[in-house]
């Protein structure tokens, strides 16, 4: 078996940034597979999973699920895939998923997105998205903000000292934010 080892981009940002929004513009147009941690997680819940319980209580307080779960949905989805250039969006979220993530895969990432957008606009976006999640209401919502600034912006941190983070300013229009990612890419086109 030679399959190529996977290169992993970490897509992260506040609730709202727009992770899920510019993950999929980069799937059409760079030819990768978006794996979004928080949808693996709640297709984890509707599959009827033993830990489905956990992981929706965990998803309503705006908590963060057990490393062990995350990383194998995550690692799952990227053996059955026969693709090799990963957008991982919304995971690594505290050190310990970070830390897991390289012991059980051996990966570490080409790069790590962050979008950088201020708390009121977030909370407007969350608030008029109306996709019914259990965690888009004030109270999730705001617990969700309180877990990012104290477990998530240290990751964050930790990839800025190692030169690898890729700040954007997520605050503005959608194609606008899309013009900033680009260049990124466009080495993985080779
Ligand atoms: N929108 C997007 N971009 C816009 C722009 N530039 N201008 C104006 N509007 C914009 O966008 C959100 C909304 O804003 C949409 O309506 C969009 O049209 C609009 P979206 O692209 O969905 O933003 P995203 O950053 O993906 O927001 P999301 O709510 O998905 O982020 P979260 O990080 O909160 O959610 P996630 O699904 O990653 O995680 C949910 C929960 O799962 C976590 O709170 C946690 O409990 C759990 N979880 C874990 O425990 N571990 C994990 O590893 C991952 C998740
Ligand atoms: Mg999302």
């Amino acid at each position: 078996n030679v399959k190529r080892k996977a290169r992993v981009v970490f897509v992260l940002g506040g609730p709202g940034s727009g992770k899920g929004t510019q993950c999929e513009k980069i799937v059409e147009n760079f030819g990768f597979t978006h794996l979004s941690a928080g949808d693996l997680l709640r297709a984890e819940i509707n599959s009827g999973s033993q830990y489905g319980v956990m992981i929706q209580n965990t998803i309503k307080e705006g908590k963060i699920v057990p490393s062990e779960v995350t990383v194998h949905l995550l690692q799952k989805a990227m053996n059955g895939s026969d693709n090799d250039k990963f957008l991982i969006d919304g995971f690594p979220r505290n050190e310990e998923n970070r830390a897991a993530f390289e012991a059980v895969t051996g990966i570490e990432p080409e790069f790590v997105i962050f979008f950088d957008c201020p708390q009121e606009e977030l909370e407007k976006r969350l608030i008029n998205r109306n996709q019914g999640r259990v965690d888009d209401n004030i109270d999730t919502i705001r617990k969700r903000f309180k877990v990012f600034e104290e477990s998530t912006l240290p990751v964050v941190q930790y990839y800025e000292r190692k030169q690898k983070l890729q700040k954007i300013n997520g605050a503005r229009e959608k194609e606008e934010v899309f013009k900033s990612l680009k260049p990124l890419f466009l080495p993985f086109l080779e």
